[in-house]
């Protein structure tokens, strides 16, 4: 019974995430929907990204949080059109939520809009919500077991950002491991290595976004 119902709320996201892409092709914008554990570092991956396009590249932020507008805040200092979901207790966005705010943002003017899904390495990964591709973000920090016990969301991602490189000389992680596995679970997947807070690795993630866009 259980099953069913879960079933039920797949079957039904499914359909309004069909609604939310054509809304998107009919805008000519692209879609990524952003996911990581809480703090990976989706927002500094999302602003150290915005720094480096938004002079060639229109970008909109939707923001995903339980609540708060601390991220929306961050995205909005930067000068680009953001709006803030809080889902009350949610783990994940769904493809009504995003529905419900498209209206808010000048999504027929932007090239990229990106998503940024709550804090969480399991839930968000199972909902469509009408995006061209899902990223995801992990965090050195969370160890580099992560990929083999929370296959999901590294079998649906397009691309897999390792982030906080900067602290390898701190941490006993094997990085080529989490590369490894997230290619064993899923082969075609983009692996960058970067550090939000040195830079580094970050303009070849931004050539990549630039050559899905252009
Ligand atoms: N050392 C280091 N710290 C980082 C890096 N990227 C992000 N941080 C820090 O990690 C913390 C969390 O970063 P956020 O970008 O807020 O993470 P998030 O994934 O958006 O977090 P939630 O939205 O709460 O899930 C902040 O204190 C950042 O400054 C990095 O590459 N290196
Ligand atoms: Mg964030």
């Amino acid at each position: 019974m259980k099953l069913k119902v879960t079933t039920n709320i797949l079957t039904a996201n499914e359909k309004i995430a069909e609604g939310n892409e054509k809304i998107f092709a009919d805008a000519g914008v692209f879609v990524l929907n952003l996911m990581s554990s809480p703090g990976a570092g989706k927002t500094s991956l999302l602003e150290q990204t915005i720094i480096r396009l938004k002079d060639r590249v229109k970008v909109g932020v939707i923001e995903g949080d339980i609540a708060g507008a601390d991220d929306a805040m961050r995205i909005d200092a930067l000068g680009v059109p953001v709006v803030q979901i809080n889902t009350g207790g949610a783990c994940h966005l769904d493809a009504n939520m995003i529905n419900e705010v498209l209206g808010d943002l000048p999504i027929a003017d932007l090239d990229i809009l990106v998503i940024e899904n709550v804090g969480n390495l399991v839930c968000p990964a199972e909902f469509k919500l009408g995006e061209h591709m899902k990223v995801a973000v992990l965090s050195i920090t969370e160890g580099h077991d992560k990929p083999l016990k929370y296959p999901v969301m590294f079998q649906e991602s397009k691309a897999l950002i390792i982030n906080k490189i900067d602290l390898k000389p701190f941490l006993d992680v094997d990085v080529e491991k989490i590369r490894r596995d997230a290619i064993s679970l899923n082969p075609e997947i983009t692996i960058f290595e970067v550090s939000c807070k040195t830079g580094e690795g970050l303009d070849a993630w931004v050539a990549w976004i630039e050559t899905l866009i252009s």
